[in-house]
């Protein structure tokens, strides 16, 4: 007998960055082609992802389901993965907490796109006052896992490598060619289209970025639907500011959270859950 199994309990795949990925990252500000889903993984997700769609009346997932993982058990059951907090640990250490996930479906056709952003700028999540980080870690890093597969064709996820060694960028509002509603993002002028890449990712497959890489992605021009679930973790020492975003509750998936800054919550809740809004204002895309 193997001694250094238990009875009935499976080893847990270990799918550890290399030195040199965590190197990559912290060069490039990014890692992609990170495998998570087997096929059948990748079927329960579809599955998921269409009782899901199912549940919200049927409406394209672009918005409505951003930190739903607290009554969602789907996007949970995803945003903790081992393998997902097996790459999130080796950037950002042993303890870490979700303080958000979300599907963000691109329909076939879909016009929107997402404004070039960096994660940092648009969520209020900064580390703690009396806690301090170097300057080239991020406070949070964010997983985005493709669903289906996800190319230039289909509105891929977009980055600049190395745009997360140029600081925090004030965001704007920012009207695009494809969408009269205006967005926050990086001011058109500091973006180099020359430099930005696609990342071309197969279902089940995942990138991770630092909070201070600048991404985005086109409309899809396909008939092609392209659905990816976006998981971002901060390390325990990370506050949310609570004038900002009143509601908010994480969940130490990781280590353990010597600080409690932040409210956590342990069991599911009764959806949809309103993180946002600090005057009773619906959750983008959600009916209560
Ligand atoms: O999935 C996309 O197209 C972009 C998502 C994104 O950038 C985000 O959620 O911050």
């Amino acid at each position: 007998m193997d001694r250094r199994r238990s009875p009935g309990v499976e080893p847990r795949p270990l799918q550890r960055l290399a030195e040199d990925n965590v190197e990559t990252f912290f060069a490039e500000g990014y890692l992609t082609g990170l495998p998570v889903f087997d096929a059948q993984g990748v079927r329960k997700n579809l599955e998921g992802l269409a009782a899901l769609q199912h549940s919200l009346g049927g409406r394209p997932l672009l918005e409505a389901t951003y930190c739903q993982e607290r009554c969602q058990p789907y996007q949970f059951e995803i945003a903790s993965h081992p393998v997902v907090l097996d790459y999130v640990e080796d950037i950002l250490g042993p303890n870490f907490f979700l303080w958000c996930s979300h599907v963000v479906s691109k329909e076939p056709h879909e016009k929107r796109p997402f404004t070039w952003h960096q994660d940092v700028a648009v969520a209020p999540i900064a580390v703690h006052q009396g806690h301090a980080l170097h300057a080239d870690l991020p406070v949070s890093v964010t997983v985005w896992i493709a669903l289906d597969d996800a190319d230039a064709g289909n509105g891929g996820l977009q980055v600049i490598p190395r745009s997360h060694r140029q600081g925090i960028i004030p965001h704007i509002d920012v009207v695009t060619h494809y969408a009269e509603d205006a967005a926050p993002g990086i001011p058109l002028e500091l973006i180099d289209e020359k430099r930005a890449i696609t990342l071309s990712l197969k279902a089940g497959e995942a990138c991770m970025f630092h909070d201070r890489l600048f991404h985005g992605s086109g409309p899809n021009r396909s008939a092609r639907r392209r659905a990816a679930m976006v998981l971002h973790y901060s390390r325990t020492e990370a506050q949310v500011d609570a004038k900002i975003w009143p509601n908010m509750k994480v969940r130490c998936v990781r280590g353990t959270d010597r600080f409690h800054f932040q409210p956590t919550w342990q069991d599911f809740e009764r959806g949809p859950i309103d993180v946002f809004a600090s005057d009773g204002a619906d959750v983008p895309g959600v009916t209560t």
